[in-house]
Order: structure tokens, then sequence, then C-alpha cells
């Protein structure tokens, strides 16, 4: 199970750490996609409109995490993908209650519910959790980064070359000047480009060390604020791609095991 280390992060009076609340908050949420991603599968929404569906399950999923959140911090300040935000104290709870809304749509399992918590535009404690998969991502600042209950290490490959690098290829409106060229000039010096629809499930799988590293630009803080501190306490490093700090005001990033950090940066 978690590390005993969290309850030493002792955050309400009911002795539960935040990583404890986000966990409580988003297994119950998470039910709900397990219950809505399975009439997808089994194809009951496909004569409605899809997409109508999936945005009432963000709702549902939102309001379910936002009234268990609320309940521990009634006077946090709430930025979330599905609402305007609620205005409170210095504390911030930032929430996406489903990072891979396409996936979800198709079908497919890579999504998450992100839950982060920043506090003087320092990220102190994120979870990504895909109830689809039952894995629960979570970090909090000095406590590591954990996979359910396994620790986890970024990847230590030094030589871009033999790196698989993770982005998205922008669709629609979302590309940018360059955009081509970006993926050019890493596809040719690296060992392959993965996508998986989430920017929050693609920052794991650099904590993971599964993938060696990340970019994508135009995102928002709930994509991947929990992700950053993640591949951080996995013994990462998060920048902008142009190899500048990363803050919370940042939408562009580029996360790697550290050791290619400076490679990527060249080609971006
Ligand atoms: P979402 O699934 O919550 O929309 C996919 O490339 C990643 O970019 C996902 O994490 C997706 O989050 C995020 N993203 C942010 N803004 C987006 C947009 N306007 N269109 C599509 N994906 C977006
Ligand atoms: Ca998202």
């Amino acid at each position: 199970m978690k590390s005993p280390l969290l309850k030493e992060n002792i955050s309400t009076s009911q002795n539960l750490s935040t990583i404890d609340i986000f966990e409580k908050a988003a297994r119950k949420a998470g039910q709900t996609l397990i219950d809505d991603f399975g009439e997808i599968e089994n194809s009951q929404v496909q004569s409605k409109d899809v997409g109508d569906f999936v945005t009432t399950s963000d709702i549902k999923t939102e309001k379910i995490l936002l009234e268990i959140l609320q309940d521990s911090y009634p006077n946090a300040t709430y930025i979330t993908e599905e609402s305007d935000e609620i205005k409170g104290d210095k504390e911030i709870i930032v929430i996406d209650p489903i990072d891979g809304t396409t996936n979800f749509i198709h079908g497919i399992p890579f999504v998450g519910i992100v839950i982060g918590r920043v506090f003087e535009g320092e990220i102190t404690d994120g979870i990504i959790f895909n109830p689809i998969l039952n894995e629960l991502y979570w970090a909090t600042k000095g406590g590591g980064a954990w996979c359910n209950d396994k620790k986890l290490h970024v990847s230590n490959r030094d030589n871009m070359s033999n790196c698989i690098i993770g982005t998205s290829v922008p669709h629609a409106n979302r590309g940018y000047k360059n955009y081509l060229n970006e993926i050019d000039s890493v596809a040719k010096n690296c060992a392959g480009l993965r996508s998986t629809g989430s920017a929050a499930i693609d920052l794991s799988l650099v904590a993971s060390g599964k993938t060696d590293a990340f970019w994508q630009r135009n995102l928002n803080l709930w994509d991947i604020c929990s992700g950053v501190l993640i591949v951080n306490e996995a013994g990462g490093k998060v920048t902008q791609p142009n190899g500048k700090e990363w803050t919370v005001n940042s939408s562009d990033i580029l996360a790697s095991n550290l050791f290619v950090h400076e490679q990527i940066v060249e080609k971006l």
C-alpha cells in the first residue's frame, strides 16, 4: 500500500493525508468513469452523440470530485477544466476530471483523473488516477513518486538516439508554427515517438522510465500539474521546451529523465 511516510503529511482532523483525500475523491469519481467507459465499449451510446455523453461524464465526474474535495478543503481556490474558477484562499486545488477525453470517447483506456495541490506557485501534491487500469500515480513534494505501491524512477538512458519520446501531434486548429519541423528534428534523432492522447499519462510514462522524455505545447495547468511533480519526484527534469524554468503559468513543457534533457532542448 502507500508509503507510511505520507501519514506524516497530515492535513485534516481525520488524519488523512492530502494524497489520501485526493485518492478517495478519485476512486469515487472513477467508478462513474468505469461505468460510462463500459457503456461506450458496449456501443450502447453509439446511436447518440458520444461527444455529448462524454461531456456529461466529465461534468458528473468533476461534481463528485468537487463535493469530496470541498468537504476537506472548504476554503481552497479551485481551478478545474469544466467550471469557472472557485475563488478561495492561497491553497489551490487543480482538477481535470478526464484527461484524455478523446481516448475516452473512442474506448481507449489511456485516461486519467488529475488532482493537484499548488501552494504559492509550488506543486506540493498530485495524483493521476486511471480508473480503467486501476493505476494510481502519486507524489508529494520531497516524498518520491509512486504508482500504486511501486516507487517510480525515470530511465537512465543518456543518449537521445536510444530514447523513446512522447509528444502529441496538434490536430484541428491546435497546430502552431514550426510544429512539423520540431517533430521532424526530434524524430530523426531518437528511437521513436509515442503519443497516448493524454498529457497526464504521457508524463506518468516518463516518471515510470518507460519513455525517456515528453514535450507538448499549449497545455493547461490541469493537464500537467500532477505529472510535473511526479516526474520531478521520480528523478526527472521539467522545463519549458527552450530549457527555461517551467512555472505553473507555463503552457509548454519538456519533461525528461534529466540525462537527455539538453540534447532534446537543442532539437526543439
Ligand atoms: P483533454 O483530454 O482533457 O482535452 C492531448 O494532446 C492532450 O492535450 C490531452 O491531455 C488533452 O486534454 C490536452 N488538451 C488541452 N487542450 C486541448 C484542446 N484544445 N484540444 C485537445 N486536447 C487538448
Ligand atoms: Ca486535460
